[in-house]
């Protein structure tokens, strides 16, 4: 078993932590809580760079391994690193428990190192007609972030 955390921050308001687990070679399992969110729909997604010099915009694009667009967790043709939004309640907090066979903690296509990223808006999940829809979802600012490390 192979496990990572993340805390989240970046922004004043936005705190929380996600963990991550895989058993050998079999789905990541994600889960955690994240508080201080805009009721509604936020962009989650794994972008590529665990860089934090600049804040939550040194951490780059979406992690996208091999070279596919935008798109749903549940698509063929997505970045490894989408999955998709989550969904803050009336008090602005978030329960997270996800289930995701792209992002591995191990291997060449690790998200070891690299960064969970919070946005301000929904994620369209490539399917908005925006010109940011292929590329980003169109999901806006990024709230809050923090990289990705291996726990014991
Ligand atoms: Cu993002
Ligand atoms: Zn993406």
């Amino acid at each position: 078993m192979v496990k990572a955390v993340v805390v989240l921050g970046g922004s004043e308001d936005v705190k929380g932590t996600i963990y991550f687990s895989q058993e050998g070679d079999g789905p990541t399992t994600v889960t955690g809580s994240i508080s201080g969110l805009k009721p509604g729909l936020h962009g989650f997604h794994v972008h590529a760079l665990g860089d934090t010099t600049n804040g939550c915009m040194s951490t780059g694009p979406h992690f996208n391994p091999v070279g596919k667009e935008h798109g749903a967790p549940e698509d063929d043709n997505r970045h490894a690193g989408d999955l998709g939004n989550v969904t803050a309640g009336e008090d602005g907090t978030v329960t997270i428990s996800k289930v995701d066979n792209q992002i591995p903690l191990s291997g060449p296509n690790s998200i070891i190192g690299r960064a969970v990223v919070v946005h301000a808006d929904p994620d369209d999940l490539g399917k908005g007609g925006h010109e940011l829809s292929k590329s980003t979802g169109n999901a806006g600012g990024r709230v809050a972030c923090g990289i990705i490390g291996l726990q014991g």
